[in-house]
Parts: C-alpha cells; structure tokens; sequence
C-alpha cells in the first residue's frame, strides 16, 4: 500500500543544514553495527572500557526507523563489525590498540568477542534483519572497507542513503564519510545513534552539517517521519490536538523519542516520591528560584521558598492514587510538559496536574506547576 503510493514520490524531510531530498526507491537504510558486542555488557565495547549504557536509548528509535523504512519499500541494511574466527582479516595494529580487558578473538561471556556468528556478534533482538535485507560483515569502521556494500548499492540503482546505529564518531561517522567520498546523498538520522560519549556524538553531528554539509545532513526521527507522514499526528494525544504543519513540528522538535524517555523518567521519579511522601526528593526537583510557581489546591505558591516550606507543613497525598491519563510532550531537548488525571481511593473527584518541566546541568526541574480537582 505505502509503497507503491510513496516509493517513488519525493521526499522532503527539514534537516541541517538545509532541507534533505530523498525517493525511497533510490534510497538506502544503513544501520550500522547495532550489535550486542557494543550495546550489551560483556562484548568489545564494555572491553575497550565504554559505560554501553549509553547506547541504549537508540534501539528504539531505530527500530521505529526501520518500521517506517519497511513500510516505505526501502532497501535495508545492517552492517556487523566481524571478524574471521581466525583473525586473518583483523590487522596486529587493531588487535593491540588500546590495550583492551579482552582483545578480539578472546572467550567472553557472549562468545569470542567480535567473531562471526557468535552470540556477542549478532544484532541485539529489537533490530533483527527481515528476511531479504542485506546483512554486511566489515572488517573495519567504515561499511565500505573490504565489503561489497558498493556493488550492491550500485546494482540497486541506489543514490541516497539514511544513517543510523552505533558509535556515532566511530563506525557511523567512517561509514557516512565513505559513502560521501563515493558520491551519495546522506542523512544521519540525529536521535538512531548514540555513543558512550554524548559529547562526541554532539560534535560529530555538528561536523556532519558544518559548511553546508559537507559531509551530508542530519535529522531527527520525527522530522523524517514528519516528512513521510505529514498528515499524520505526531504527538502522544492523538484525539484533541490541531495538526501543525510538518515544518512547524520538525522546526520545534517535537516529542524526539530519547527527550521523551528522560522527561518521563523525571516525571516518575518525581510521583515515585510524592506517594512515598519523600519530601526531600520532591523539592529536589521542583526549581529552586523565585520564578517557580505552584497553583495548588487551596494555595498559590510563589517562589522556591514558599514552596519548600508548604511541603514541609503538608499532609502526604491521599492513599490509593492511581493515574487515569497522561498527556507528556517536549520541545527541543530541555523543555517539556506533563499533564495527568489521577484519582485517589477515597475521592469522588478527578484530579487535574499540570507540570512544566525544563532541563538544566542538573537535571530536568519542575518550573511552574498547577494541582486542581473537578
Ligand atoms: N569503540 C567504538 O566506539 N566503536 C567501535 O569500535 N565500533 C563501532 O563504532 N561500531
């Protein structure tokens, strides 16, 4: 259905620095590496000393990249960083580097580490390959080194290719330098890849799109899936909002998967404590300043201070609290909104909180704050 209507039909995702153009037909999905060697413990990248806990937030977001990808009839690809089992295609120099806890080839609790077909070296199972795309085994960072992914690219007629996976600076980034130098238009799609240092993975999506993008553009999910789907609503409350015009949605960001994890997981953590009646964690995360304003139920509260002292005085909230709805949006990376219906065991009324987070160097704060029952 989706293929043959879109397949050919161009494509206009808002990117940096400018505008990105792709028909699915001639274009390419290439998901780089998501392998259980770099995203779980115990493989090459716990090896090398990484923290791999970074690498998780984009699993899902390439797994829903891959569905719209599917959907679309693109081609797909999954690259794996392999080795032969006996190392002839591993160069002395990479063995050694780094002076790793486990070098390549040695046992580990997934099997000899980055070798084929052992356990460590398969794709973790959010993002396994469908039956008919191309699976590339490279010996190197970058997808093109000592594979065949240019012939087949060439015997698809492919032109443009879409970026995902992991590590961004190191094989995603050789990878879209690879194909650059070989002529395709490429994307990077901002929030389906991740490193085990956000602060690389920052930098290299800026050196992609610097200079008019020299080395290709980058876009979030929700800018291509914007651009695929424009029609479509994008947010997490589908019945009541307006539809916004997908410029409108990819210039504000709206609801980017990895922004949205982390305000909820505030939001949790901030409920989390309110049932157990933790004061201190409830002011920790409410903004200390005088802007922060909290309307509750019967007080206006203007102020850090105001509000840490009703806390200190207030009665735990009423047993039984159960939520009904919750509607959470974000804009950008540090700005969002939380908005519930929650009822208590022994209440006839619905209760109403409405809660305006924002994300500082310390971590996501509650600005301002409205508490009402109906
Ligand atoms: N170490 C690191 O960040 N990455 C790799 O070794 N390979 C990939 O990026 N796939």
């Amino acid at each position: 259905m989706t293929l043959t209507l879109t397949s050919g039909k161009t494509i206009t995702v808002s990117a940096k620095p400018y505008d990105y153009c792709f028909v699915a037909a001639s274009t390419a999905l290439i998901v780089i590496d998501m392998q259980r060697d770099f995203i779980e413990a115990g493989g090459f990248g716990e090896a090398l000393g990484n923290d791999v806990s970074q690498l998780s937030a984009a699993v899902p977001v390439t797994a829903a990249l891959l569905k719209l990808a599917r959907e679309l009839g693109m081609t797909v690809v999954h690259t794996r960083e392999a080795h032969l089992s006996d190392l002839s295609d591993c160069p002395p120099s990479k063995l050694t580097r780094g002076n790793p806890s486990c070098r390549i080839g040695d046992p580990g609790p997934m099997g000899r580490i980055l070798i084929r077909g052992e356990p460590g070296n398969d794709f973790v199972p959010a993002l396994q390959p469908l039956p008919g795309e191309i699976i590339i085994d490279k010996p190197g960072k970058g997808a093109f080194y000592g594979t065949p992914l240019q012939e087949r690219l060439q015997q698809l007629g492919i032109t443009h290719l879409l970026f995902a996976g992991v590590t961004t600076e190191v094989c995603v980034q050789t990878s879209m330098r690879e194909a650059n130098d070989r002529g395709y238009e490429c994307l990077l799609i901002e929030d389906a890849t991740a490193s085990y240092f956000p602060h690389f993975k920052q930098a290299t999506l800026a050196m992609m799109h610097a200079q008019g993008g020299i080395v290709g553009w980058t876009a979030s999910l929700s800018a291509l899936s914007a651009a695929i789907n424009p029609k479509k609503n994008e947010s997490n409350n589908a019945e009541e909002q307006h539809e916004s015009p997908c410029e409108e949605i990819s210039a504000l960001q709206l609801n980017l998967p990895d922004v949205l994890v982390d305000l909820n997981s505030a939001f949790e953590q901030y409920e989390h404590a309110l049932v157990q009646h933790d004061v201190a964690t409830l002011d920790q995360f409410f903004w200390f300043n005088a802007q922060t304003v909290r309307y509750g139920i019967a007080e206006n509260l203007y102020g850090g201070e105001a509000i840490r002292t009703y806390r200190l005085a207030c009665a735990p909230v009423p047993p039984g609290r159960r939520i009904v709805r919750k509607v959470s949006t974000s804009f950008g990376h540090d700005f969002g909104t939380v908005s519930i219906e929650f009822s208590s065991s022994d209440a006839q009324n619905v209760g109403r909180q409405m809660q305006t987070w924002v994300r500082f160097p310390e971590g996501w704060r509650i600005v301002a704050a409205h508490v009402s029952l109906m």
